[in-house]
């Protein structure tokens, strides 16, 4: 296939209620759109970047800048096998990993559609629904957190992560274990601690959660290995893998049990799936974690999911967890047993409200 031309936008969608993370508070979910259009087909591509650059350096105007100046040129005039093509034509390029992602993703859904399959089983997903887990953002009370929690629970929702930072850590995750006895319940942290801190982490160990998620520097594995020696929960690494090395690396210096995939943060699809082989060949669970995304990427974490290796409930909650209104028919939705459905159509197999993007920059067409 050969792109013929291609659309970047933009949409703004108010969260139904802010999240606050140890990072800062978010209460718009702003994403950068990609559109790939090739044989009368479209793919859709959704940049997983926030908007303020503190869970990662990249921003949508970041993600602009490196789609439009390095990473869409590449695909002028070039027949793709697949999407698979992609991370090969955007390797001498360093680091923006979400940037690539959008372009890598926009393909997978192309190529999925022209294919006639749903993105789920192009992947080679096998599980037709998902479970799915809530993150609680940090509230203003444990009171109004017990609210949330209790809520989530009557949802249906099968797991329950609870963001900490210092000043909130042993009290909240003491208030939900006391009123909820031994829910799925887990913790992620954000970076927001040190080495210094490995006693309050021992401390959390009484409480039995399925894992602690990043709870060291961003770009560290080193220390967080040290910790992991010093801790019965598991570590998840999120922020610090941003490759199948990156995870091969954590791994075999024990920095952490688990990890959050994201694709946007590993540069695609493929990359995510890589990740997913890995830790399935050496017994290592894996699960599909969230930016908050939209009804495009939301679809896209679905199909991720799908694949046999997530074998623990993701940050993928219905659409309704979020937004008053999403952009895609149908939205994401919970079913009574705490799952959500993978999308069966063509692609993301999910229909897009084009004119709920506004719109950034487009392409002159390609000619070959
Ligand atoms: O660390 O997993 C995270 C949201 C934005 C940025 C980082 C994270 C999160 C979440 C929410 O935890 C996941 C979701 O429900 O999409
Ligand atoms: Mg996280």
């Amino acid at each position: 296939m050969k792109i013929e031309r291609w659309e970047l936008g933009e949409v703004h969608l108010e969260l139904l209620s802010p999240f606050e993370t140890s990072f800062g508070r978010t209460s718009t979910k702003r994403a950068l759109i990609l559109r790939l259009f090739s044989q009368g087909l479209v793919g859709y591509g959704e940049c997983v970047a926030l908007e303020h650059a503190m869970y990662s350096y990249e921003t949508p105007e970041t993600c602009r800048h490196m789609l439009e100046r390095y990473l869409l040129p590449q695909l002028a005039g070039r027949e793709l096998a697949g999407p698979q093509d992609a991370p090969a034509l955007c390797r001498h390029i360093r680091g923006h990993n979400m940037a690539k992602a959008t372009l890598e993703m926009a393909l997978w859904d192309l190529f999925a559609r022209a294919k006639g399959l749903s993105l789920s089983a192009y992947l080679g997903g096998t599980r037709r629904t998902v479970d799915s887990g809530i993150s609680l953002g940090i509230e203003a009370s444990i009171a109004a957190l017990l609210e949330r929690t209790g809520a989530a629970l009557n949802q249906g929702y099968t797991r329950v992560k609870i963001k900490i930072k210092p000043g909130w850590d042993l009290a909240p995750v003491r208030a939900i274990r006391e009123r909820f006895g031994t829910i799925k319940l887990m913790a992620d942290a954000n970076s927001a601690y040190t080495l210094a801190d490995a006693a309050l982490f021992q401390e959390l160990d009484r409480f039995q959660l399925l894992m602690i998620e990043q709870p060291l520097d961003y770009e560290d594995i080193i220390d967080h290995a040290t910790l992991q020696g010093q801790l019965q929960t598991p570590i998840c690494l999120d922020e610090s893998i941003h490759s199948r090395e990156d995870a091969r690396k954590a791994f075999s210096i024990g920095a952490c049990r688990m990890i959050n995939i994201k694709a946007g943060r590993v540069g695609g699809l493929g990359p995510a799936k890589a990740i997913h082989d890995l830790a399935r060949a050496q017994g290592k669970a894996v699960w599909c974690g969230g930016m908050l995304e939209t009804g495009i990427g939301r679809a896209c974490n679905l199909a991720l999911a799908s694949l046999p290796g997530f074998t623990l409930p993701g940050d993928l909650s219905a659409s309704a967890r979020y937004f008053p209104q999403d952009i895609v028919d149908p939205p994401a939705r919970l079913n009574g047993d705490g799952t959500i459905s993978v999308p069966t159509g063509p692609g993301i197999g999910v229909t897009v409200d084009d004119l709920a993007i506004q719109p950034l920059a487009r392409s002159e067409p390609y000619f070959s």
